[in-house]
């Protein structure tokens, strides 16, 4: 992948765009409610309501932004805010990093929620991975149920920073699938992630219209949280590609980290309402509390069992007499502990092995490279080949690296392994970005087929849990205590 060209995407300053999406008219207001900046669509959009910047903000919509908190992007929403030129208009006030108000006004079109015929809604906690996973795929109908768009799917970030698609819904004459499928990391660059997380949802309703600029008293205002600002051009032609008019995306939110989006792609422009969108959104967020609920009653069982974790080693060591006598028995457990398939145990220059382990040229240089070169006591990898320099060539591809020095002064290691696990990933589209010429220069383009494109991929273990680092660190104590012991 081209690192110099992908780097651009992240200096994209899409909160500086100077422009709003044409479907809504925009004003930012100072501490004292006078108007510095206004998109030129204004006097368009309100008919007869002509307010340019250095105006007072009429009352109506004064009091309104009386009543928004103080803190950097906080929102606020009011239905049916305003009437002008025999429309509705919904409000959204937010506060952006600069303290100002930004004041988006948008027609409410005459879309209010159907609720007959949505698909049902599943309350409660779900008890398994099953149960978790069945939930995803209601969720993703209920919002296709709710916003009307084409193909709605639950995209999940991995640890890596790629995505893939885990539930979809969608109208088949319309759209193919992409279930199943992963995108890469640079699609959304971090820039854009950082609004999300902020943001209750993204909409573009009209990826073809004319972006409108906002004018102002001086310089250009930080349109970061607005729904209103315009979409990167990048982006648009990303949509255009992938034969998107309109789309919509939801945060999917675990304990304040981006969990994923509800993606949501139309054939046609559409525009929803707040009372839409603000349905749409709060399911979305529901879902994330009830995940977020489920992680923390799986890791708080983790934590609540790590003190008598591993305390059956103990006894083991004891009755042995050390760790190295007691390896038939401690290596097999220490593997299966951590789900790994091999283990090393190195004290000094005394070392055991047990199951698939490296072989004698690699263990020697993950070895000097993890005493010598590393500060790290834990460290881990699914991928060596790739982050260890100088690595040769082994069939083991993942490792859990621990260390720690007795009170004797003797050097305690342990590599826990796993293999190389060669396996396919389905791609939607070839995940390496074309770079392509447009205005006169080189740059990163979006891919133009979205077509499923298998990579064969190797030089990877199955990933590490999340809990890895938490069991090797608990590991590595108890250890280091026998270790002092015998
Ligand atoms: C934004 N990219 C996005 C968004 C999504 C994706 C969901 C949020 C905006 C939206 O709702 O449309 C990507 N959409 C996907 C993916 C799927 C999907 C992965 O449906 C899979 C199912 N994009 C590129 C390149 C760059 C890039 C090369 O391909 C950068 C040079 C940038 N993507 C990019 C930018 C945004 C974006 C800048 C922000 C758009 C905005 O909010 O203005």
């Amino acid at each position: 992948m081209n690192k110099r060209f992908l780097a651009e995407c992240e200096r994209e300053r899409l909160h500086l765009s100077g422009h709003i999406q044409p479907h809504g008219a925009l004003l930012v207001v100072d501490q004292a409610a006078r108007i510095t900046h206004r998109s030129c669509n204004f006097p368009a959009v309100l008919g007869d309501e002509i307010l340019a910047p250095g105006d007072l903000l009429p009352p109506v919509l004064a009091a309104h932004c009386d009543t928004l908190p103080g803190q950097a992007g906080a929102r606020l929403h009011v239905r049916h805010a305003l009437s002008s030129a025999g429309l509705s208009f919904d409000l959204t006030i937010s506060r952006n990093a600069a303290g100002e108000r930004v004041l988006e006004l948008t027609p409410a079109p005459d879309d209010d929620l159907d609720w007959q015929g949505l698909p049902a809604k599943v309350v409660g906690q779900p008890r398994d991975h099953d149960e978790l996973a069945a939930r995803k795929q209601a969720l993703v109908e209920r919002i296709a149920g709710i916003t009307g768009f084409c193909r709605v799917m639950y995209y999940r970030f991995r640890q890596d920073g790629d995505g893939e698609v885990i539930a979809e819904a969608r109208n088949p004459d319309v759209y193919g699938s992409y279930l199943g499928l992963r995108f890469p990391a640079s699609d959304i660059p971090q820039i854009a992630r950082e609004l999300y997380r902020q943001s209750p949802w993204r909409l573009i309703p009209d990826a073809s219209a004319a972006p409108v600029a906002v004018e102002g008293i001086d310089g250009v205002p930080d349109l970061g949280l607005a729904d209103l600002r315009s979409v990167s051009p990048v982006h648009l032609v990303y949509l255009a590609n992938m034969g998107v008019q309109a789309s919509l995306s939801l945060p999917v939110m675990v304990a304040g980290h981006l969990h994923g989006l509800i993606a949501c792609h139309h054939h046609q422009p559409r525009l929803l309402s707040l009372a839409v969108l603000e349905a749409a959104a709060g399911e979305v967020r529901t879902h994330g509390l009830v995940l977020t609920a489920f992680i923390a009653q799986h890791r708080i069982r983790l934590v609540d069992g790590l003190v008598r974790r591993f305390s059956g080693i103990e006894d083991i060591v004891t009755r042995a007499g050390g760790l190295l006598a007691a390896w038939d028995t401690l290596g097999p457990l220490l593997a299966d502990e951590l789900e790994s398939e091999g283990v090393h145990l190195l004290l000094d220059a005394e070392q055991v092995a047990f199951g698939e382990t490296f072989e004698p040229e690699a263990l020697a240089r993950v070895d000097e490279w993890f005493c010598d070169e590393l500060a790290d006591a834990l460290w881990l990898s699914d991928t060596l080949s790739s982050e260890l320099p100088g690595m040769p060539m082994s069939r083991i591809a993942g490792m859990v690296a621990i260390k720690g020095r007795a009170a004797d002064g003797r050097m305690l290691r342990v590599y826990l392994t796993r293999q190389e696990h060669i396996h396919e990933v389905a791609w939607g589209g070839n995940p390496d970005k074309p770079v392509e010429h447009h205005d006169g220069q080189l740059g990163i383009a979006p891919r133009r087929s979205f077509e499923k494109w298998i990579e064969k991929r190797m030089g990877h273990s199955r990933p590490w849990e999340n809990e890895t680092r938490l069991l090797g660190l608990r590991l590595r104590e108890m250890l280091l205590d026998v270790a002092n012991r015998y």
